[in-house]
């Protein structure tokens, strides 16, 4: 098999969903960091279909959207399998999983509406990635990216108070599933690998970690992502986390 390439984007929480999936497999892979929007020229240059990252060039194929990669890894390596043979708990765990890449957008719409206000923070996401430009500088000119990215996520006020005042229930919904054994077993499928990623995301804003990391879907996503990075100081208003308190 030729050597896979990954396109991310440093701190992209389905990236990571893919990434953690080719290590489970063993597959050796290229990662290639993508700058924020940025990105969408380069996939297309690639000759990507979509303009999304996680996007895997493996086997002459080109596959975009960390679900449809996790089922494209079970399909070229089957072991270890990321979804169950058994056809009910394969159902459910498809089931925890394409809510999870729904969840995916409270995360990221709450990064975007945290880094316009404070853009700093944002060097610590990437950590270790080769931009091809110096992390502190494109972190100091990247106001309009930033912006930008804001508003294609819809990242305003409105959208994040009701992703924060809904967070809770989500919560509950993962630490439910983990309860079930439908993740947070020994050997972590698809949906453990699409939910950790996520959550570790908002675990890295210090505004919400101490609601998520005394929780079972904290501690599943403390185990499955261990080295997810980054680390923004607190920028949401208090009243806005008052739906986050028990
Ligand atoms: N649900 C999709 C979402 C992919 C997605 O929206 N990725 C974001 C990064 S987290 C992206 O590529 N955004 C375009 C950009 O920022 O240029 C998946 O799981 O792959």
């Amino acid at each position: 098999m030729a050597e896979a390439r990954l396109y991310v984007i440093p701190g992209s929480h389905p990236s990571r969903t893919a990434m953690l999936m080719l290590e489970r497999k063993g597959i050796p892979y290229k990662r290639v960091d993508l700058m924020p929007v940025v990105a969408k020229g380069v996939l297309k240059a690639q000759r990507f279909p979509d303009v999304t990252v996680p996007a895997l060039k493996i086997d002459g194929r080109r596959v975009q959207r960390s679900m449809e990669i996790g089922r494209e890894l079970d399909r070229i390596q089957p072991d270890p399998a990321l979804y169950p043979a058994d056809t009910e708990k394969r159902a459910r765990v498809e089931e925890a999983e394409a809510w999870g890449d729904e969840f995916q957008e409270k995360p990221r719409r709450y990064s975007w509406w945290a880094f316009r206000r404070n853009r700093a923070p944002m060097a610590s996401y990437a950590e270790g990635a080769k931009l091809g430009v110096p992390v502190g500088l494109a972190v100091k000119t990247g106001g309009p990216l930033v912006a930008a990215a804001a508003r294609l996520n819809q990242a305003n006020d409105a959208k994040v108070r009701a992703d924060l005042s809904s967070l809770r229930g989500d919560l509950d919904r993962i630490d439910a599933w983990i309860a079930e054994g439908v993740i947070g077993g020994p050997e972590p499928n698809a949906a453990d690998y699409q939910l950790a990623p996520s959550v570790r995301l908002l675990m890295s804003f210090d505004d919400l970690r101490p609601f998520i990391e005394g929780r079972p879907a904290g501690e599943m996503a403390m185990r499955v992502d261990p080295d997810f990075p980054g680390r923004t100081p607190p920028v949401a208003p208090a009243e806005w986390l008052e739906g986050l308190r028990r």
